[in-house]
């Protein structure tokens, strides 16, 4: 009898599973700002599931990786669109928005452009070319760019980097370049671990009021909140607060709440963790919805499933359940939790 029953409810099992994912009840439809995720094209193309929830669940889009320097703009005078277009093409089909991640960053760069020799001119055009044949290609179809990425380090000093190196005021000029390419698109400076690093989000908000001085086009702050269950609710505040006094909009723009930080191989995800991490989701939404509407660019969560966040494949952390939906493409209890924290709002 056990084992009739056992195979009915394994019969079932993907019927359920449908079933959830066509819940007609979605987060994004009740929350007042957009919820984004960033994408990865080869899960798109393979993974049901995942297309499934990312046309459903989300209505802003931003590619993980495939806009990224080393990505799309391989080689000094080809540029590859092919990944990106098929981002924008899906959340063209789903209607949803899309957030352009990165123009600048040190980090996935090319290797002719770490390779590239020349004088201060030579790579400005490099940047400028860079920066505008893309914001030129992806002009109309992208509401907001990363313009510049991660730009400053804990100490509040200029990070070094092939563009600080070679090109004197190269986060001014980045912007400047972006908006002369598309005058419309929202230019986002983007960064991690502002909270508890005071020196670093100083030099941002001291960035931010040195362009408006000099007039240089920046409109949003994006705050990527990779935090933890261990991370201080009053540093968060305090970073969001900070930001916010700024004017500018401001994205929530790679969220993950880490539950295993320290990688301990015998972690269980277990009713105390998950607390924890809900209560840091709360908390993000619940402080986001408290900025000003017209600041409210939307939140943005790193990936889709637990299992396609980049915290497992970057750090080899495989007991790592960071994002709202699980292993399966299910929706986890915090995900409740914020539909129901929304709707009793
Ligand atoms: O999630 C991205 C991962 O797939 C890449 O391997 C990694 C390379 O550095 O970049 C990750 O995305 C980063 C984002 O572009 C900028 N902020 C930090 C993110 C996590 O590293």
């Amino acid at each position: 009898m056990k084992r009739i029953i056992t195979l009915l409810l394994l019969g079932l099992a993907p019927f359920l599973q449908a079933q959830q994912i066509n819940s007609t009840n979605f987060l994004k439809q009740i929350i007042p700002f957009p919820l984004g995720a960033s994408l990865n094209p080869r899960l798109l193309e393979e993974n049901l599931a995942y297309r499934t929830l990312a046309a459903s669940e989300f209505n802003s889009i931003t590619a993980e990786n495939h806009m990224k320097m080393a990505l799309i703009h391989p080689e000094a005078n080809r540029f590859d669109f092919v990944k990106g277009d098929e981002i924008v093409a899906f959340a063209k089909k789903n209607k949803s928005r899309v957030h352009g991640h990165t123009l600048v960053w040190h980090n996935q760069t090319a290797q002719w452009m770490k390779d590239f020799q020349g004088d201060q001119q030579a790579w400005e055009n490099l940047l400028k070319n860079h920066i505008q044949t893309i914001v030129k290609h992806y002009q109309g179809q992208i509401a907001g760019w990363d313009v510049v990425n991660e730009a400053f380090l804990d100490d509040g000093s200029l990070r070094p980097s092939i563009w600080a190196d070679h090109i004197p005021d190269y986060l001014a000029k980045s912007f400047t370049w972006a908006h002369e390419a598309d005058s419309k698109a929202l230019l986002f400076y983007n960064d991690y671990g502002q909270d508890g690093k005071p020196k670093k989000m100083e030099a941002i908000l001291n960035m931010v009021q040195d362009f408006k001085k000099r007039q240089i086009p920046i409109h949003g702050l994006g705050l990527q909140m990779h935090i933890s269950i261990q991370s201080k609710n009053e540093e968060i505040k305090q970073v969001i607060d900070q930001s916010t006094a700024t004017g500018l909009h401001i994205h929530f723009s790679e969220v993950d709440v880490a539950v295993n930080p320290k990688n301990n191989p015998d972690f269980v995800m277990d009713t105390i963790v998950q607390k924890a991490q809900s209560e840091k989701f709360l908390l993000l939404f619940s402080s986001y919805a408290a900025i000003p509407v017209k600041q409210q660019y939307g939140i943005t969560f790193w990936n889709v499933g637990d299992k396609d966040s980049w915290l497992r494949g970057y750090f080899k952390r495989p007991k790592e359940y960071p994002l709202l939906f699980d292993e399966s493409y299910q929706r986890k209890g915090a995900y409740e939790e914020l539909y129901q924290w929304v709707k009793k709002k």
